[in-house]
């Protein structure tokens, strides 16, 4: 029986690798790494001709890594093995390493163009060497090399013509970083692409093979950092038994230039240290932090340092003893600081007891305590003041503390962003907040200079994106939600990309370098976070989804245990209008602004109509700059999110047999779950905001299929994430 079947089955499989016919389904599995042969065949030929060789004359981890990188990607690129060497024996070789661990790096005396690109930059250079053509990889350290070899990669992936190369780049933010919300029973809060990609139970003794690959994935975008657990933290993990294991991972990361990070819970000296007390000022318990630290750099070596939730949200801080936050955030800095490692401290803190308005309140807590904070401590702010919503103005903060590094976070999960089902290209989103002009220090003084440290002139700088990697195959549960880590990693390199050019650069890496598919594909994702903004919440509307998971519409939440966790909160509807009075009048958080941007946000007439609702209290028939009075303004706004996302259907459907059809279905049928909720989010905020507003819907506007009534019922169970 064996024999016949291995008879029958053999010329089959060799037919099929000649043809090329792919043996695996195209799940997504490879990202944008998928470095399948060029099929342009002038293209491939050129490159054939220029890269005939690798040759690395370094010996170490991070050289091996890149020299692993490049031989699998470009050999699949050129459908031809290239061998990897110590000598330069040939023409079209690339030359890969730094002047103190390449001889021929060395000689090409690069030292003055070095100079500039710090520990992480590099230099990609065509160049003669020893009489041969060769194009050079160089940089001051390994890591550089590192990311070097992933831009050559992605020169070809693009199909760039790299006859003629001279470009250098360096990250603009030093610490690169995506923070998982990763628990440690491998629930993931606020992620929609399966359960966590640590697998706990098996470290340290069985390192899935998957870490390499999430670990090259980010080496590829310049991510430098990660940080393992929530920030709702478990105090386990700081104990012998998980350092073990989180070495395990720090070790698998490290030849790929991505350091390890903890969440650090505030009471741990309690919890685990059997301590009666976690006050920061009290001596015992920094010397269990000073111990805990050391043990940490036992296990592991270059480990990044700790990121920290405190007094927010129910969670333990230094405020339970009468402290400061910088009292607590100092005291975990001074236990690092000997290790070279640094305190992430999350500016995301409002006060049950204070019956302010939540926009306030983390600025209310910080400002003060500009100033007072130890050099290896960064304070990391939110990209907007209430919580990651489809569109925010930039957090107040942003400016407001000039001494003191102030670190970015944002949300690639898309928690308030239709979850995994829903798709939003999220750079336009993290380039809105990057390029908004706070006016700290006049005109031009961006979120994006405070955040590279430029405008304050601060040497720590960091951009933090919450993850939305969970173990699904694909990664990223939705397809192409695998766009929104590639560019918060390429924008925290380097924010002054633009998101066309990521997108296009991301698009033909992930599908194909042909018109007909780029084409379409940069159509469906470049606006579809506008989409969102439009059929969730458009002019400056927020925080109105469903309890708890945040999925869905759910205007009417109201009478909970916290104001400020309700819907009602943040819209105000009545029968005169809708919105949050923001200005003098209301709770004047514009005020926290500078003043030219204050003035803008808190006037009526020049107030972005974008933000209009989250700053005003705006009535019914007040008339926008479309002529249109604000109630049919909003129901036509609520409208074009669903038209939009129906395009972006139509677009996507002229990809089938251009691309496989595996992630063409994929996408298709979660383009139909969009639009569907989109509806859903339409007519449920309608017809709930019809009660107050009292108006027919606009001409233009699809009746609603059912009832406030059919909606108010939805309850959804066992929404993943929470
Ligand atoms: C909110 C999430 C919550 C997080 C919190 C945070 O709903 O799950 O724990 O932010 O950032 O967006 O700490």
């Amino acid at each position: 029986m064996i024999k016949l079947s291995r008879l029958f089955f053999a010329p089959l499989l060799l037919l099929l690798l000649a043809t090329g016919f792919p043996c695996r389904a195209e799940d997504g599995y490879r990202l944008w790494l998928r470095y399948d042969q060029i099929q342009d065949a002038g293209s491939l030929k050129n490159y054939r001709q220029s890269i005939k060789e690798i040759v690395l004359q370094a010996n170490s981890p991070v050289t091996e890594a890149a020299g692993q990188e490049l031989s699998r990607g470009l050999g699949g690129l050129l459908g031809t093995a290239v061998p990897i060497t110590q000598k330069l024996s040939q023409q079209g070789a690339v030359v890969a390493g730094t002047p103190a661990n390449s001889p021929l790096i060395a000689s090409l005396k690069l030292g003055d163009k070095l100079s500039s690109l710090g520990d992480e930059g590099y230099l990609l250079l065509s160049t003669r060497l020893q009489g041969k053509n060769v194009t050079v990889i160089a940089a001051n350290t390994d890591t550089g090399v590192l990311y070097g070899a992933f831009h050559l990669l992605r020169l070809l992936q693009t199909q760039q013509d790299i006859k003629n190369l001279s470009l250098s780049s360096s990250p603009k933010v030093q610490h690169r970083i995506l923070n998982h919300w990763d628990n440690l029973d491998r629930t993931v809060e606020r992620g929609y692409a399966g359960f966590s990609l640590w697998d706990w139970h098996k470290l340290p003794d069985y390192k899935d093979p998957r870490y390499v690959d999430y670990a090259r994935a980010n080496a590829s975008i310049g991510i430098n950092g990660t940080v393992l657990t929530n920030v709702n933290a478990n105090a386990l993990v700081l104990t012998e038994d998980y350092l073990k294991k989180v070495a395990a991972l720090a070790d698998v990361f490290r030849p790929w230039g991505l350091k390890v990070y903890l969440t650090a819970r505030f009471s741990a000296p309690v919890e685990i240290g059997g301590l009666e007390t976690a006050d920061p000022l009290d001596p015992k318990v920094q010397a269990w932090w000073t111990d805990k630290v050391s043990e940490i750099y036992r296990h592991v070596p270059d480990f990044g340092g700790f990121l920290v939730k405190a007094n927010s949200e129910g969670q333990p801080g230094p405020q339970n003893y009468g402290r400061t936050h910088a009292d607590g955030a100092n005291m975990m800095a001074d236990a690092l600081a000997p290790h070279g490692g640094i305190v992430m401290w999350r500016a995301f803190v409002y006060d049950n007891e204070v019956p302010d308005d939540r926009h306030k309140q983390a600025y209310n807590e910080f400002k003060p305590l500009d100033g007072t904070f130890r050099k290896n401590v960064m304070v990391q702010v939110k990209n907007g003041a209430i919580d990651f919503q489809p569109r925010e103005p930039f957090h107040p903060l942003f400016g407001a503390m000039p001494q003191t590094p102030l670190m970015m976070e944002f949300q690639i999960t898309q928690e308030y962003l239709g979850l995994a089902t829903n798709l939003a290209y999220l750079a336009p989103l993290f380039k809105e907040t990057l390029d908004s002009d706070t006016y700290a220090k006049g005109e031009g003084s961006t979120v994006a200079k405070v955040v590279d440290g430029s405008l304050h002139n601060h040497q720590l700088t960091g951009m933090a994106g919450v993850s939305n990697i969970g173990n699904d195959r694909n990664w990223t549960g939705h397809p192409l939600g695998q766009a929104n880590w590639y560019s918060f990693g390429r924008l925290a390199w380097d924010h002054s990309l633009s998101s066309a050019k990521i997108l296009d650069e991301w698009t033909r890496m992930t599908f194909s370098n042909q018109q007909q598919v780029i084409g379409p594909v940069k159509e469906v994702m470049l606006d579809s976070r506008e989409a969102v903004v439009n059929y969730m919440t458009p002019l400056g509307l927020h925080h109105i989804m469903g309890w708890s998971h945040h999925w869905g519409p759910a205007p009417w939440i109201k009478d909970k245990h916290r104001a400020d966790w309700t819907s009602v909160y943040y819209h105000r509807a009545d029968e005169q209008g809708i919105g949050f009075d923001r200005t003098a009048t209301g709770s004047n958080a514009v005020a926290q602004y500078f003043p030219p941007v204050a003035e803008k946000f808190g006037s009526l007439e020049k107030c972005p109509e974008k933000f209009l609702l989250w700053f005003h209290h705006v009535p019914w028939n007040y008339r926008l700059q479309s002529g249109r009075i604000l109630w049919d303004e909003l129901a036509l706004k609520y409208q074009s999110g669903v038209d939009s996302v129906r395009q972006m259907q139509k677009t996507w459907n002229t990809l089938e047999g251009e691309i496989d059809p595996e992630r063409f279905a994929h996408v298709k049928a979660f383009l139909a779950i969009q639009e569907k909720e989109a509806r859903w989010w339409r007519d449920a905020c309608l017809l709930y905001f019809q009660t107050f507003s009292k108006r027919p819907l606009p001409e233009g506007v699809e009746k609603p299929e059912h009832t406030l009534e059919f909606y108010m019922k939805q309850d959804a169970k066992f929404v993943p994430g929470i």
